[in-house]
């Protein structure tokens, strides 16, 4: 493919990005309104760089003509929580959409890669309208917290720049950061799960007091 035929072949990418992106900001806003509490933190969405695509048709022994349906992350979609519960109920919303296709989904938070690495990942059809007719389109949603997602940012851009040239002790720092980083998550569910119970103890109270 030429630099004209990836640009083509990349459109709906693009626009299946663009319009996921909307449609989980827009469930972040709309929940804050109906519920007070979104948990949604932030979205971000990117379309893989070509060089990444071909990288990958290559580890995977991918053909050119199946990269459709071989790469499923050309189209990415990353929502990142507050904590590690929000990540159920938006992968429970995910489910119950129906302008989407749940695929197949990969739980590396309960079985986290051996760098670390954790995420909720949903592999999604996803049906875009373009110019010249009706596409479907695979992309992955990430789902992780913003201690996972810290993490990873930086993981990947180590990886990046030392390729396989990173030090063992620095893996196995990063895995140990990475495991920091759960507890992290841990401690704050726990925190927060605190406050919920000394808030329903509060409503309790006052409506027996309000009784009497
Ligand atoms: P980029 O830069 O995000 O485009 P598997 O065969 O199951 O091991 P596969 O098929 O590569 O893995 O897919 P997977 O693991 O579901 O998703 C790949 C994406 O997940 C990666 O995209 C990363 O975004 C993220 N990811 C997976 N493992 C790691 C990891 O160890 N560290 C970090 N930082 N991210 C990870 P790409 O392809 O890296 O590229």
């Amino acid at each position: 493919m030429d630099g004209r035929d990836w640009s083509v072949f990349l459109l709906p990418y693009e626009q299946a990005v663009e319009e996921l992106k909307v449609k989980f900001k827009t469930m972040r806003s709309e929940l804050k309104v109906r519920e007070s509490y979104a948990p949604i933190e932030f979205v971000t969405g990117r379309v893989k760089r070509i060089s990444s695509i071909l990288e990958k048709a290559k580890n995977l022994n991918v053909p050119m003509d199946r990269i459709e349906v071989g790469i499923e992350d050309i189209a990415g979609i990353r929502i990142m929580c507050q904590f590690v519960d929000d990540i159920r109920r938006v992968a429970e919303s995910i489910r119950a959409r129906k302008d989407l296709l749940l695929v197949y989904e990969k739980d590396y938070i309960t079985n986290y890669k051996p760098s670390g690495y954790r995420s909720y990942h949903m592999i999604v059809e996803y049906p875009v309208q373009t110019a010249i007719g009706f596409k479907k389109v695979l992309a992955e949603i990430q789902i992780r917290t913003l201690a996972m997602n810290f993490w990873a940012t930086i993981e990947h851009s180590l990886n990046y720049k030392y390729k396989e040239s990173l030090p063992d002790d620095v893996r196995a720092r990063l895995r140990k950061a990475a495991e920091a980083a759960s507890q992290l998550d841990d401690e704050m569910s726990s925190i927060r799960q605190e406050i919920l119970d000394a808030q329903r103890g509060f409503e309790v109270r006052s409506n027996v007091v309000s009784s009497v």
